[in-house]
């Protein structure tokens, strides 16, 4: 293994490097070797300049986050590192290339000077981990380039362009091809600088009024504590330090709410989901060497609005899109959608005009099939009827080129049954999007029988590269996602024929941290859409057999109350925003006479989110079970990405840990107890009461 760092010299001056594949982070080895390097090189004689650099893809991206779990942090601390660099006698240079995050962007600032690639990035982010910067960067940084722009880089975690940092002072040079040779020649004009007045540390910075007003505003728009807002108070209350305490005494502040934030519940979450969306684009098993097979071309069957959203997201990517469909009217609907996207993006200044109208230009329409029978992978996603799936599938087997890889968009459809259709079972898959697809970023990759091994793999790199979050599925009802959205929506309809209002409901889980509350999502998604998923479901047999299950949005949808697009559903629509309607509280409470449900007024908020979230973490443990999904973290990445639940609380999976099992069995029987249980709503799976034993 080669040295993780390493001193060389260039004449007068000396190269330290550091060499942490694969983002050089600052591990406690990388510390010790780096103290002694520079404890070294303090008593050099023949040093005019040091070169502080790291090798492969970037400078160093921050800190070990695996260390956080430990109980200290592993001695030599990153202060003690810094402290060392800003004694040296003379200038020492950060060389930056690559994304210079967190402790890596720290380390940078107690170096005397700061040079970069003009392709770096460079960012504090350490707030999205539910911590701050714990390396001396809310003190050193508000004394480089000024309060209000540190405050705004620590508190949103955003990162910066080098051409930025230029402009702010952050950075002092910017180069362009060789960064070596040019940093060499730069640290040769600097060398014999004085080097005391280079160190942040020794800088005074006091808050002006107007940094006040501005840190006031911030704060004032930053989340609840309790609300995923904890770590970014905290990082703006430690900046404010800056101005106010000597900057020993900043860094002490600085370190103790760095631990504070790092044991609360709120980082621990974010510090799994982290690792856990990495984690979920790896295959279990997969040998390292697997060929995967060449996409450069996709046809997609089916020009509807996840067809067209599908198509943008190649095209996003760069991939030539066939999109195709039987219908001239719904192909001349999909071109005007695509238009009109591209054309708001670049209005928006997303994207330029000429990108947008280059990625129009990757979709072509057509009518006839047989121009998809030269693209290396074929998407079908078709509306929701599995005879017209079937079909599809038997034309894509005969016409699609060997090798081509065959997918279907079926949100919960067996899709054995489509490979079995097609006739070569080994090149098929499901890709399951998230509508807008164009936009969500969570893939469930489902795997079939007999899915080739090279064939999942492919679409698994293939999703990254299209900037989706892939996690793979197993067949059955509604993959992981959908098939756990079952008991959260069937609770919030009981809640509903209890007396609970779609408002009280919505507000409750979104209180909780939801993106939108389970009636919204619906009258978003279309009442119509949900409804005939349940009866499809209903007539296949996967829904209990229990004349009260998701009643409510059946009458709904037989009223013609779809929601949104009809002005009115669970909620009556002015314009776009949701009131409480008398018509459908009585649709509710009508529904409840009729089913012998007694309403109540005793509804809490928690019961709302218990009974909603519970079931919904139930079946997850059971998806493990089955080997529908092969890690709990790929379930809470499903949750997160595609189901609005909140980072903060680490996805369902972690958030059954957080507050114990124990904890949500015990509610479980509760409400057994309390419903009867009649159709085993409430069941425990088995590994969910172990985890509570
Ligand atoms: N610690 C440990 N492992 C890390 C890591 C980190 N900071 N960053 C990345 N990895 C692993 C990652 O799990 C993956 O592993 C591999 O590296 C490649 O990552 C004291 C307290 C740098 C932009 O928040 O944003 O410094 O899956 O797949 O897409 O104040 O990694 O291969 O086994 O993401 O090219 C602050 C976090 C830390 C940066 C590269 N720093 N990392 O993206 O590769 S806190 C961060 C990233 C801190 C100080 C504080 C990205 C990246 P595996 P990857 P990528």
């Amino acid at each position: 293994m080669s040295e993780l760092v390493t001193c060389t010299k260039d004449g007068d001056v000396s190269i330290v490097t550091i060499n942490n594949p694969p983002i050089n982070a600052s591990s406690q080895a990388v510390r010790e070797k780096l103290k002694a390097a520079l404890a070294q090189l303090r008593n050099a004689a023949d040093i005019k300049a040091v070169m502080l650099c790291c090798a492969g893809r970037t400078f160093m991206a921050g800190a070990d986050i695996r260390e956080f779990d430990l109980p200290e942090i592993p001695a030599p601390d990153p202060n003690e590192i810094h402290a060392l660099l800003e004694s040296m006698q003379v200038p020492v240079v950060a060389v930056m290339h690559g994304t210079v995050l967190g402790g890596g962007l720290e380390l940078g600032l107690a170096c005397h000077y700061r040079v970069a690639l003009a392709s770096t990035e460079m960012g504090l982010p350490e707030v999205k981990l539910g911590i701050l910067p714990g390396g001396g960067g809310t003190q050193r940084l508000p004394r480089l380039v000024g309060f209000t722009k540190a405050l705004d880089m620590i508190v949103t975690g955003k990162s910066m362009s080098a051409a930025n940092a230029l402009d702010i002072g952050l950075v002092d040079a910017l180069f362009d091809g060789d960064l070596h040779a040019q940093t060499l020649e730069y640290c040769r004009s600097i060398a014999g600088s004085d080097c005391a007045s280079r160190v942040l540390g020794r800088l005074p910075v006091e808050l002006s009024a107007t940094d006040k007003l501005v840190l006031e505003e911030r704060v004032n728009k930053l989340p609840s504590t309790e609300k995923g807002g904890n770590a970014a108070r905290a990082a703006a209350k430690s900046t404010e330090k800056a101005g106010s305490l000597p900057f020993a005494e900043g860094l002490k502040y600085e370190r103790q709410a760095f631990i504070d934030c790092r044991n609360t519940n709120e980082s621990k979450a974010l510090r799994h989901v982290f690792f856990a969306e990495r984690e979920a684009a790896r295959i279990p098993n997969l040998p390292r060497d697997l060929g995967l097979r060449t996409i450069q071309s996709v046809g997609i069957v089916g020009a509807g609005t996840m067809g067209t959203g599908i198509a943008m997201s190649f095209a996003n990517a760069g991939f030539p899109v066939v999109l195709q469909d039987l219908s001239p009217q719904t192909l001349s609907r999909a071109d005007e959608i695509i238009d009109s996207t591209y054309q708001g993006s670049a209005a928006k200044n997303r994207i330029t005009p000429e990108q947008a109208q280059h990625r129009a230009g990757l979709i072509t329409t057509t009518e006839d099939d047989m121009q998809l029978s030269s693209c290396d992978l074929i998407i079908e996603a078709v509306f929701e009827n599995f005879d017209i799936k079937k079909a599809i599938f038997k034309r894509l087997g005969q016409i699609a080129k060997p090798g081509a890889i065959l997918a279907s968009n079926t949100s919960s459809l067996d899709v054995n049954v489509l490979a079995q259709c097609s006739g070569r079972a080994a090149d098929v898959l499901g890709m399951h999007f998230f509508s807008p697809a164009n936009i969500m970023r969570l893939l469930e990759v489902v795997r079939c029988d007999q899915t080739a091994p090279e064939v999942l793999a492919t679409i698994m790199h293939l999703a990254k590269r299209i900037g989706k979050v892939p996690v793979v599925s197993g067949v059955c009802f509604g993959f992981i996602g959908n098939r756990m959205l079952e008991g959260y929506l069937r609770e919030a309809e009981f809640l509903l024929l209890e007396g609970a209002t779609p408002g009280f409901i919505d507000k409750a889980l979104e209180d909780y941290g939801m993106a939108m509350g389970p009636c919204r999502m619906i009258d978003m998604a279309g009442v119509d859409v949900a409804s005939k998923v349940v009866l499809e479901q209903k007539k296949s047999g996967n829904l209990p057999d229990d004349d009260t299950y998701r009643v409510v949005v059946q009458k709904l949808h037989e009223q013609g109350r779809f929601g949104q697009k009809t002005s009115s559903g669970y909620y009556r629509y002015e314009g776009r925003t949701p009131v409480e309607d008398s018509e459908a509280l009585t649709l509710f409470s009508d529904l409840a006479q009729q089913h012998g449900i007694t309403q109540r007024t005793d509804i809490s908020a928690q019961e709302v989110v218990e009974r909603c979230l519970y079931p919904l973490i139930a079946e997850g443990y059971r998806i493990l079970e089955e080997g529908i999904a092969y890690r709990s973290g790929d379930i809470d990445t499903v949750w997160l990405h595609g189901y609005g639940f909140p980072a903060y609380r680490g996805g369902p999976m972690f958030y059954a840990t957080t507050i114990g099992e124990s904890n949500v069995v015990a509610s479980m029987q509760r409400y057994a107890k309390n419903t009867g249980n009649t159709s085993g709503y409430w069941s425990v799976p088995a590994s969910l009461s172990k985890g509570a034993n």
